[in-house]
């Protein structure tokens, strides 16, 4: 380490005195401005991870769904996973480390870290649409290079595209190649072949309107059109030519709001979807022919995958064991659903896809998906062998099973939720069982619900447990969202601390609208005065 030049080169991204920012859920976040330090700090540690691993780094710049002020940064580790927990905790020490600390605290990690520093460091950079992001990119860049770290800068990205050039390179390229040619084609081949074998290809089927949210989702998928074309045609709104980021449009804003983002017209029947800002969560919706919003939402959509993998898992006769992962977040119904209907087993994670992702990964196929819209489905490398196996030998019906499944598995994105690759498995399955987007919607009726914000003075004070289903501290918290439950009919809520911004949120569904609003505004009521609410005391009415 040529402690000299870390020190000259880290005063020209000078942390501001007295800013504290953590490595949350969804890495750093927080007004760009304030971000320069952070993303040369995240460029010199995905150098030392690199070293520590011999894997390829990915680095992304991007706040996601947030406002296009804001911005943020997260690393990828080797195998397009979320970072280690352990390094998670070295990104919010070296982020929040003073200049004249920085040397000892770059030592300090690499030594509890073993990091042998001879080593050599590759790391991928990739970022959003934003107007800070390709500056903010360029000091992350500074911190590799300062390092001695080599890098690939792959410019705009989506989230997942990032996630999966980072597999890709650290698997030899067995599962693709790293270059943005080589996601197009391998998601496109898969989904052409897969919609090709669907009887019932008519015009319903093939044309879908996206709201890109005005970001990186507009351009990635304008590119890559060509290539799947035959198989769908999709028509794009909030492509960023005039409105700004995440502004009323995007998969957040239609899941939060339950109603249309702006800028798009829609006709009764009409299916249509929505990525955020980065393209790694999607939603379905339609008006129907009376003009009402119906929202599809990640547990649908998790319901549609793994019933149609559950079926083709029968027809090849293959027992292998399928689990869907949820978080507290998923609407009763879809629970319900899948368990009793379905007869599927569904598992409840804490919040924040590494986690879903984790427990994802203990089944032959693990299918998680966050209510907002955030999955994808894994598939177990012996799984992978063996239905590779059976489309070779299988006699002609199971062996056209066993042809869709391969099919299905190149779709998916095994690094990482991504709206596209997640876009092309919903179509190609409701083509495929000649589904309309009401049919899809009509498996079963989401428990109205409803999810509110609460300011308080520390959010830390809430602690939870059970996936995060109930809440230990403050004293007095669960007891007292115990009885408002009891009030209503099958009713539930909960609240946690957000990893992502600085509020408590609550949720709460039960048996009618009113109710869950009721109820939601109650928990909350309960939060604000035992969890030491701030500012305004939460008023009824949304
Ligand atoms: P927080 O702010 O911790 O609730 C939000 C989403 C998560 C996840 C992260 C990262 C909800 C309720 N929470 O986390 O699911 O997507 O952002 O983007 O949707
Ligand atoms: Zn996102």
């Amino acid at each position: 380490m040529d402690l000299g030049a870390i020190t000259k080169y880290s005063a020209l991204h000078a942390k501001p005195n007295g800013l504290i920012l953590q490595y949350g859920t969804a890495g750093f976040r927080t007004k760009a401005e304030h971000l320069d330090h952070v993303m040369f700090r995240m460029g010199l540690l995905a150098v030392l991870r690199s070293k520590q691993t011999k894997s390829t780094i990915g680095v992304m710049v991007t706040a996601s769904h947030n406002p296009e002020e804001d911005n943020g940064v997260k690393l990828v580790d080797p195998l397009g996973e979320m970072l280690a927990p352990s390094w998670e905790e070295h990104a919010t020490y070296l982020a929040n480390a003073e200049e004249q600390d920085m040397q000892r605290v770059l030592i300090d990690i690499s030594e509890k870290e073993a990091v042998n520093l001879q080593q050599d460091a590759f790391v991928v950079i990739g970022r959003d649409t934003r107007p800070s992001s390709e500056k903010l990119s360029q000091s992350v860049i500074d911190g590799v290079t300062v390092l001695g770290g080599q890098f690939h800068d792959y410019g705009l990205l989506t989230t997942p595209q990032l996630h999966y050039m980072v597999y890709c390179r650290n698997t030899g390229g067995r599962y693709g190649k790293a270059t943005i040619e080589g996601y197009y084609q391998k998601l496109s081949k898969a989904f052409v072949e897969l919609t090709k074998q669907a009887s019932c290809s008519g015009d319903e089927y093939r044309s879908l309107k996206v709201d890109c949210a005005n970001g990186i989702g507009a351009l990635k998928l304008r590119e890559m059109e060509h290539y799947f074309s035959q198989g769908l045609s999709v028509q794009l709104f909030n492509d960023g030519s005039k409105g700004k980021l995440n502004h009323l449009c995007g998969a957040d804003f239609v899941k939060s709001h339950q109603k249309p983002p702006q800028g798009m017209e829609i006709k009764s029947n009409e299916r249509c979807c929505s990525f955020d800002g980065d393209a790694d969560r999607i939603v379905y919706y339609y008006h129907d022919a009376d003009g009402h919003f119906h929202l599809i939402d990640g547990d649908k959509i998790a319901t549609l995958i793994s019933s149609f993998l559950k079926e083709l898992l029968v027809e090849i006769g293959e027992s292998l064991n399928i689990g869907v992962v949820q978080t507290a977040y998923a609407n009763g119904s879809s629970t319900r659903y899948l368990e009793e209907v379905m007869k599927v087993p569904v598992y409840c994670t804490k919040t924040g896809v590494k986690h879903l992702h984790h427990k994802a990964r203990e089944f032959d196929i693990g299918v998680y998906f966050e209510a907002n819209g955030h999955g994808t489905a894994l598939f177990s490398t012996a799984v992978e062998m063996k239905i590779k196996q059976s489309a070779e030998q299988l006699e002609d019906k199971k062996r056209k099973a066993a042809k869709m499944l391969e099919n299905i598995i190149d779709l998916f994105n095994q690094a990482a939720g991504d709206a596209i690759s997640d876009m092309l498995v919903i179509e190609a399955i409701l083509a495929l069982k000649g589904l309309t987007v009401q049919q899809w919607d009509a498996l079963y009726t989401d428990l109205p619900n409803r999810q509110l914000k609460v300011q308080v003075a520390d959010r830390r004070v809430i602690s939870t447990t059970n996936a995060e289903r109930r809440a230990v501290t403050p004293p007095g918290l669960q007891e007292a969202i115990n009885d408002l439950v009891k009030k209503y009919k099958l009713s539930r809520a909960f609240v946690r601390p957000s990893g992502t911004e600085d509020v408590v949120r609550v949720y709460a569904e039960a048996d009618s609208q009113e109710s869950a609003d009721h109820l939601a505004h109650e928990v909350s009521l309960a939060v604000f005065q035992l969890a030491g609410g701030i500012g305004e005391r939460p008023q009824p009415g949304f």
